[in-house]
């Protein structure tokens, strides 16, 4: 067994918890709270490395509990979970998973796009129902191909996503917080500059507090009411409540959806819509995809372990 103290912080694929209790004898945090208290009073101090996924996090609270903390190593591209301002003042390393989740993360933001326009999901339902027998043909939808597209974050995955959006004859523009060097998409100085530009806008920006509500009421107007909204990043950067009453009132054409504000929770008012396509965030969650992730996930901890660096650091 190496000699490096590793705390899980909330549950991980079992690959993953299994090498890691098995390489470095990990030690679960208690969930339950007070045992968690007790727990980081008693041991915080003896851990020097969190093995966290980016649903959960090493957030303020519990990276202050870890004195000696030297690095967290995250399972998922976004580490929006996990205090990395405080990480950063404390030399602390936060590793991710880059790159190995692209392609499925872009998949899911394709299946969405072609769902929503076309009606996939709904003709599903309405077949299932008898409809396509008692009522006849399904109503025309909107076509896919070639359309304006504006991409919000136009980072590894956002590439991807315009890559394969290029094989539906799609026109392309996105905003990122500044222009990328060579890519012929035009950029767009604003989100709303962007979503004013485009049929359908698809976000995938990195979560976190420079994100949050980036798409709000005034960009969701913008796309207006024959505009759809594609969401593969983190519920964070859109306005739930503005979506839901634009979509509500008619005021958008529809959405698709793979991460909300409070997940699992989905709003209520979103079940009935048939112009709403709902995903419980799947984006990643493909045997292979997760497999690699998984891999680099104890890549990044054995490098850590052996020489202090990490594969794919989280940069500043
Ligand atoms: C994972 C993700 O489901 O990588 C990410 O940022 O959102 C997903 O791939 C999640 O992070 C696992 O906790």
């Amino acid at each position: 067994m190496k000699n490096i103290a590793v705390l899980q912080v909330g549950p991980l694929m079992p690959i993953v918890q299994e090498s890691i209790t098995e390489e470095y004898g990990a030690v679960r945090l208690p969930d339950p709270p007070a045992e968690r208290e007790e727990f980081l009073r008693s041991r915080g101090g003896s851990f020097e490395v969190a093995v966290t996924s980016g649903k959960v996090g090493v957030g303020t609270e519990l990276m202050q509990a870890l004195p000696n903390l030297r690095a967290v190593i995250n399972f998922g591209v976004g580490y929006d979970t996990t205090d990395a301002a405080q990480a950063f003042e404390r030399g602390i390393t936060v590793s991710n998973t880059p790159d190995v989740l692209n392609d499925c993360v872009a998949d899911t933001a394709i299946a969405l796009y072609v769902d929503v326009l076309r009606g996939i999901s709904a003709s599903d339902r309405f077949v299932r129902r008898g409809d396509w027998l008692s009522k006849g043909n399904f109503p025309l939808a909107t076509k896919a191909s070639g359309k304006k597209v504006g991409i919000l974050g136009l980072g590894r995955i956002g590439k991807v996503i315009a890559k394969r959006l290029e094989g539906f004859d799609c026109e392309i523009s996105y905003h990122s917080r500044h222009p990328v060097t060579g890519v012929s998409y035009r950029y767009e100085p604003s989100p709303r500059d962007l979503a004013a530009g485009c049929d359908v806008l698809i976000v995938a920006a990195a979560g976190g507090a420079g994100s949050a509500k980036l798409v709000d009421a005034e960009v969701i107007a913008a796309l207006g009411p024959r505009g759809y909204l594609i969401n593969i990043a983190r519920g964070s950067v859109v306005d739930e409540e503005a979506l839901v009453a634009a979509l509500l009132a008619g005021k958008l054409a529809g959405a698709g959806l793979d991460v909300f504000a409070d997940e699992p929770k989905v709003p209520e008012d979103l079940l009935a819509l048939d112009n709403v396509v709902l995903l419980p965030h799947l984006g990643s969650g493909t045997h292979e995809t997760r497999a690699a992730m998984a891999d680099l996930t104890l890549a990044n901890l054995r490098a850590f372990a052996d020489n202090g660096s990490v594969l794919t650091p989280v940069e500043p």
